[in-house]
């Protein structure tokens, strides 16, 4: 409850930031793409865990400011790391079941790209399973006005929903996000190897790229590599950073 007041003025108190964590390309070694994920930091209780805030926003919907600010501040950083001269890299910004089904998202979208001046080809958008599965034709019609605009989309957390291969064929999306939970016990695990190979040829098939997403070790990464992975996201190869963190990394790997 103490909680929930505090982040009714969280937003105009400025005590929310962004952290942000990269993507690398596996074929490549370089930097293609990052990762925005929101920081709450109480005066009186220090940093709070998303996960522990995050659902609370959701439930009492104040995931939509909140989420219309990071779509914002993510466009504005991502011009200004370019505007400092380091290369252009696809931002992604996680989206909230409520912002989905906001009338409003695209105007927010829109409102995002104008006043940064970002590349809307450079901004990717991550939903979860549940999220689109809830009504599969409104999400058709969502997803497709978002490619018309050149912005990409992204199924986050995938593997562990219950979206089905006919749905997802459906959907207009460029990116799977295969769950960390396959990812943990690889290289060693039969079955994950068994359920990543398979997400990553479904993937091929349905010309989908593929990030595999909490990376920790080297023995991961190099199995990624070798049943060609497109991206790798993780603590391995960074955690999530502070902008000017994110911009010496990506000046040593762009
Ligand atoms: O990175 P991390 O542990 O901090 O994130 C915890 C959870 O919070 C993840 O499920 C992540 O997707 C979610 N999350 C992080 N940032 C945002 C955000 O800006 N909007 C929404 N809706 N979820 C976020
Ligand atoms: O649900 P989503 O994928 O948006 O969640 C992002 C969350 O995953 C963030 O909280 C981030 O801190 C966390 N994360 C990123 N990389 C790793 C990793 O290698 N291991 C673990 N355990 N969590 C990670
Ligand atoms: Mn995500
Ligand atoms: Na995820």
């Amino acid at each position: 409850l103490e909680l929930e007041a505090a982040l009714r003025t969280a937003l105009v108190k400025e005590e929310f930031h962004l952290h942000y964590q990269a993507k690398l390309d596996l074929k490549t070694n370089r930097i293609t793409g990052v990762e925005a994920l929101l920081r709450w930091e109480h005066p009186g209780l220090g940093p709070v865990s998303p996960q522990q805030f995050i659902p609370l926003c959701e439930e009492n919907g104040a995931i939509v400011p909140i989420g219309r600010w990071v779509l914002k501040t993510a466009c504005k950083q991502n011009v200004e790391w370019q505007r400092q001269g380091l290369p252009p890299v696809k931002m992604a910004v996680n989206l909230s079941a409520r912002q989905f089904s906001d009338p409003d998202l695209l105007n927010d979208i829109h409102a995002a790209l104008n006043e940064s001046g970002m590349d809307p080809t450079l901004l990717e958008l991550e939903l979860t399973e549940s999220m689109v599965m809830l009504n599969p034709a409104r999400t058709i019609e969502i997803l497709t006005a978002i490619k018309s605009i050149g912005v990409r989309t992204a199924l986050d957390d995938f593997g562990v929903g219950y979206s089905s291969l006919a749905q997802i064929k459906g959907f207009p999306i460029d990116t799977l996000k295969v769950d960390r939970s396959f990812i943990r016990n690889l290289p060693e695990s039969d079955q994950d190897r068994a359920i990543t190979q398979a997400i990553i040829n479904m993937a091929r098939t349905l010309s989908l790229q593929v990030v595999a997403e909490g990376v920790e070790t080297q023995a991961q990464e190099t199995y990624l590599r070798d049943i060609s992975c497109d991206e790798s996201q993780g603590f391995y190869f960074s955690r999530p950073a502070s902008p000017e963190d994110f911009a010496t990394l990506l000046k040593g790997h762009g």
